[in-house]
Formats: C-alpha cells, structure tokens, sequence
C-alpha cells in the first residue's frame, strides 16, 4: 500500500498494543504521514519513558517506503532507518512522560518575506529560501518553520494572495526532505495550500484567534499545531504591553487555547505551547517568562520557545541582530533545562550544538 493510496498512521500506531507494545507514543518528525502525495511514512513507537530510541529498549518500527507494505515488527534494535540523532521523536509525549530531556527539536527559521526584523528581504526570492532552508536543514533543523507574513511589532498584515506567492513555491521546493515542514501563518487559506504541499505543522502565531476555523482544519488534516501567545496583534503589540502576572496570565490563555483547540477536534497530542517571546512584552516580561518557564512546560505540552536575534538580547548586550547569537544560545540553553523541547532559530548548527551538550548535562 502507498501513502498516497491513503493509508493511516493510525492503522499502525494501534497494531502496537497487540505486539505488547505500549503505550503508543511515537513518530518520526522528519516524514509526515496521512498527507497525499508524501514520498515516504516512517513511525518508531517506544515504549521508554524519555521517547528515545536508545538501542536497548524494546521499541516497535513501522516503515513503509512508497509502493512497500506497512512493516510492523517488535524489535530490540534501533529505529528502522533514518534517525540522525539519538533521540525518536514524539510528538504527543507530555512532559511528565519525559523524565530527562529528550527529545529536543531545532526548528529553523526560513523567513519569505521583505520587512521580517533580522532577515527581512534576505530570502524573498524563493530559490534563495529553498538554498536557505537547504542548508538549515543540512546543518541539523529537524523542522523549517517557513513564513511569508512578518510579525514585528507594527508590521503591516499581508493578504493570503500574496502570503501564498511567497511561502508555496518555497515549501514545494523544501518538502520531502528530512526535515519536516511549518507553515508560520495565522489564515486558514494559507495553511490548507501548505498542507497540500508538504507541511505538516501550522506555527499559528495568533493560537486560532484570528482565523478560528484554522483550528477545524488542523484537526481533519490531522497535522501537528504550535500555538503562541501574542497580546493583541502585532501592529499594536508593543505599545505599553502590561499583564498582572505575566507568566500566570500567558499560561492563562495557552490553557484556554489549548482547551480551545482540543474542543474544535484537534487531538491534544498534536499541540505545541509557545509563551511567544517578544510579542506584546517588554524586557523584564521576556526574561519572567524564560525564569519561569517551567510554569509553562507544566501545562504538559510540548513548549516551543523562539527568542533568536530578538530585540530584548540586543536590550541587554547593545549587539545588533545579527550579533545575539550567544545570546540566542544562553536563553535557548536556559530554557531547554526548564523544560522547553522544540527551539525556533536562525542559526541552526550553532545552537543545536549547544543543546546537544546541554542535553547532555541536563541528562546525567
Ligand atoms: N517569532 C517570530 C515569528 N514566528 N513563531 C513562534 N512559534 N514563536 C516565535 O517566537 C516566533 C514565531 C518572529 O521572529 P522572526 O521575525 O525572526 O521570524
């Protein structure tokens, strides 16, 4: 059976129970499934309680390449085929499943658009973002998070026209690789033509409030959600942001977006939590948030933090944006030790090098 003939990952996954395997919690992050015209489905089920694939722990591989069959065997080994690190990835595992910090993910930032804050213009052209994300997903991105709307603060919003010229051509380009692929939109229209070409995961900046029905899609695609709290919008966001406690208030609304999602039909393992860095917070906001991100992890979803290049490391070091990589790095190690999984870069091999030696620690 091929993928494209429709076949269902959740067909797989549920044989596991019955190879006494359990509980299922796994998939490969770099091959989606249940999407037409995908070239390959790959799922690692484990039953290891860190969702690693450590070799010894009994774990069940499901693989199918295009034209083959599902295989289902029970095996001892290491996954099928195709892990570039240690780590399996799983997507709907909760924190207090995790017990160590794996798995941590790297996703890459491919901006396609004039005005982003550190990039903008940079990678418009679409042949220069499908190098870019190329050579991101070469230096270790298990996602590329791909845009074409800036959200700096006072950005103009862009109709779903001109979002979809800029971001389609690029994950056309990007699919099919080993890094899986994001759409970083908020409008239904776009995420439905990026699911038909190769994404799997929406990076939904306004966690469904400014298109709610993105939230029904997501659920019948079946796709995974990165959900992110942003006060307001972004034309207004930084004018005289204030909370009464930031770090309840933002778990607050990631709580009830979360209930939101999981009403409209989206399966709670699907979501990610973001507390959405820089949108709508000042200095000391950011840095509450990042010193007490674990309030946020304790929601038991995934966390995705994207602090790269903001303008508060360039609050507290003077450097330009294209000079806050070590501070980049400091928050992202910081904020992998508190529990955060999935980190939103620009520059992918140097911080996933230093989370893998902070994995490394933080493991023991
Ligand atoms: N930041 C930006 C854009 N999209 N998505 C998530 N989930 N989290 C973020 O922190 C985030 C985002 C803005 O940064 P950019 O202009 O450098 O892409």
């Amino acid at each position: 059976m091929s993928p494209e003939a429709g076949l269902d990952a959740q067909a797989v996954l549920s044989v596991a129970p019955h190879l006494g395997v359990g509980p299922v919690c796994g998939e490969d992050p770099s091959t989606p499934f249940r999407l037409p015209g995908m070239p390959t489905l790959w799922l690692t089920v484990t039953n290891s309680k860190s969702g690693a694939s450590s070799g010894a722990r009994p774990s069940l591989a499901c693989s199918t390449r295009s034209g083959s069959s599902i295989a289902a065997t029970r095996s001892s080994g290491a996954p099928a085929k195709k892990a570039r690190t240690s780590s399996t990835w799983v997507p709907g595992i909760r924190a207090d499943d995790t017990g160590g910090v794996d798995p941590w993910r790297v996703m890459g930032v491919v901006n396609v658009t004039p005005d982003s804050f550190s990039d903008g213009g940079e990678f418009l052209a679409a042949a220069d973002a499908i190098a870019h994300g190329l050579r991101l997903a070469a230096d270790g991105a298990h996602i590329l998070d791909i845009g074409g709307e800036s959200t700096r603060p006072g950005a103009q919003p862009v109709d779903a026209d001109e979002e979809l010229r800029r971001v389609l051509p690029v994950i056309e380009g990007l699919a099919g690789g080993e890094a899986r692929i994001s759409i970083d939109t908020t409008k239904v229209e776009v995420a439905s033509r990026a699911f038909e070409a190769g994404a799997t995961i929406v990076n939904d900046v306004s966690a469904f409030r400014f298109e709610p029905e993105l939230a029904g899609l997501v659920a019948e695609a079946g796709v995974d959600c990165c959900l992110m709290h942003m006060l307001g919008e972004p034309r207004t966001m930084q004018d005289d942001p204030g909370y009464d406690d930031v770090v309840a208030d933002v778990r607050a609304f990631l709580e009830e977006r979360l209930a939101f999602a999981t009403t409209a039909g989206v399966r709670e393992e699907r979501i990610w939590l973001d507390p959405g860095i820089g949108f709508g917070k000042t200095l000391e906001h950011n840095l509450e948030l990042l010193r007490r991100l674990d309030e946020i992890v304790a929601l038991g979803r995934p966390v995705v933090v994207g602090t790269s290049r903001k303008s508060f490391l360039g609050k507290l070091t003077g450097k330009a944006e294209k000079e806050r990589l070590p501070g980049t790095i400091a928050t992202n190690v910081l904020a992998l030790e508190r529990g955060a999984r999935i980190f939103r870069v620009h520059d992918v091999a140097e911080a996933a090098q230093a989370l893998a030696v902070a994995a490394a620690v933080v493991r023991g």
